[in-house]
């Protein structure tokens, strides 16, 4: 089924989310009685109108209604021109069938702040990172080794050992350059997370790191002081891999808040300070109470 027939079939069981900052819409629904996952973000002007005079108010915006003015300061509200090609008014993310995981990370939720000793990974962050590979990381599987999205990859090395995938992440409206969010993902499967890289990986990431960042700024005409080269911890999903995104993206939700990333840059310098950093270091980041690990760690 492609995917207009699924979102005309969705049935909203419940708003999980409405985030103001980033204007974004999560909606909980069912789709032939399964779980699905609709999310909205309204998209940003088009790039192309910026140092470009040459275009009419009407043709971006439709009509207004006065809100109220003072002196020489008037506010409305305002329907803009839209179009899907051109001028879309929103970017449309569905999950179906969705897993209770999907669920439980996109509800509005209690956070709190977690850290995360050495012996509080090995005893019961380990263990618990073991039962999300498999069918959580499909998708990944299908895009190191399936070849799917092939056709919009930036950077493809087929070494098994030393290459990745780089190529626009799903939060990517593949058109927006200040929002530019592209995923790189490694080929070998030995790691999951920050936590199981050591001075044996420096050489590694330093190559992955530079040819991200040529890769990039060849494919986009950008600098290589113009890309924010980050981890996650905890990520979403256990299979190492690394975010690239312009260092101008006005909004990210929670990816980058201070604790959950982590710059590639400081990574690899703290493996050249100390060889198992990541096996000692207590991680400070902000967990979500309906995190399934939230239920492991909290006492
Ligand atoms: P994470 O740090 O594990 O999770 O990053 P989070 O940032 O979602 O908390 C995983 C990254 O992969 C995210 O930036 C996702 O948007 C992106 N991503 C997830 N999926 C399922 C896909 C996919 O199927 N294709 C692409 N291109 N990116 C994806």
């Amino acid at each position: 089924m492609d995917c207009n027939t699924l979102l005309n079939e969705f049935q909203i069981v419940k708003v999980l989310l409405v985030d103001t900052q980033t204007k974004s819409l999560v909606l909980l629904g069912k789709i032939n009685s399964q779980d699905a996952i609709v999310t909205f973000e309204k998209t940003a002007f088009s790039a192309s109108l910026e140092n470009n005079a040459q275009f009419k108010l009407q043709d971006i915006l439709e009509s207004t209604k006065l809100i109220n003015h003072n002196d020489i300061y008037f506010w409305s509200m305002g329907l803009l021109v839209q179009d899907l090609d051109a001028a879309p008014g929103t970017k449309v993310n569905l999950i179906y069938p969705a897993t209770e995981k999907h669920i439980r990370k996109y509800e509005t939720q209690k956070l709190h702040m977690v850290r995360e000793t050495a012996e509080m990974y090995e005893q019961k962050v380990a263990p618990f990172v073991e039962t999300q590979k498999g069918d959580r990381i499909q998708w990944v599987y299908n895009i190191i080794f399936k070849d799917k999205e092939s056709e919009s990859f930036v950077h493809n090395n087929t070494d098994p050992q030393n290459g990745f995938v780089l190529l626009p992440d799903m939060k990517w409206d593949q058109k927006t350059m200040n929002a530019l969010y592209l995923v790189a993902i490694v080929r070998r499967t030995d790691i999951s997370s920050v936590r199981d890289l050591n001075s044996s990986h420096i050489e590694y990431l330093e190559g992955i790191l530079r040819k991200i960042k040529e890769a990039t700024c060849e494919a986009f005409v950008m600098e290589e002081d113009e890309l924010r080269v980050f981890v996650h911890y905890q990520p979403s999903y256990y299979h190492f891999h690394i975010h690239v995104v312009n260092v101008a993206h006005p909004g990210l939700g929670s990816g980058l808040n201070v604790g959950k990333a982590i710059l590639l840059d400081d990574i690899i310098d703290n493996l050249k300070l100390c060889s198992d950093y990541y096996q000692r270091k207590t991680l400070t980041y902000h967990l979500g109470e309906l995190h399934p690990l939230w239920e492991i760690l909290k006492n």
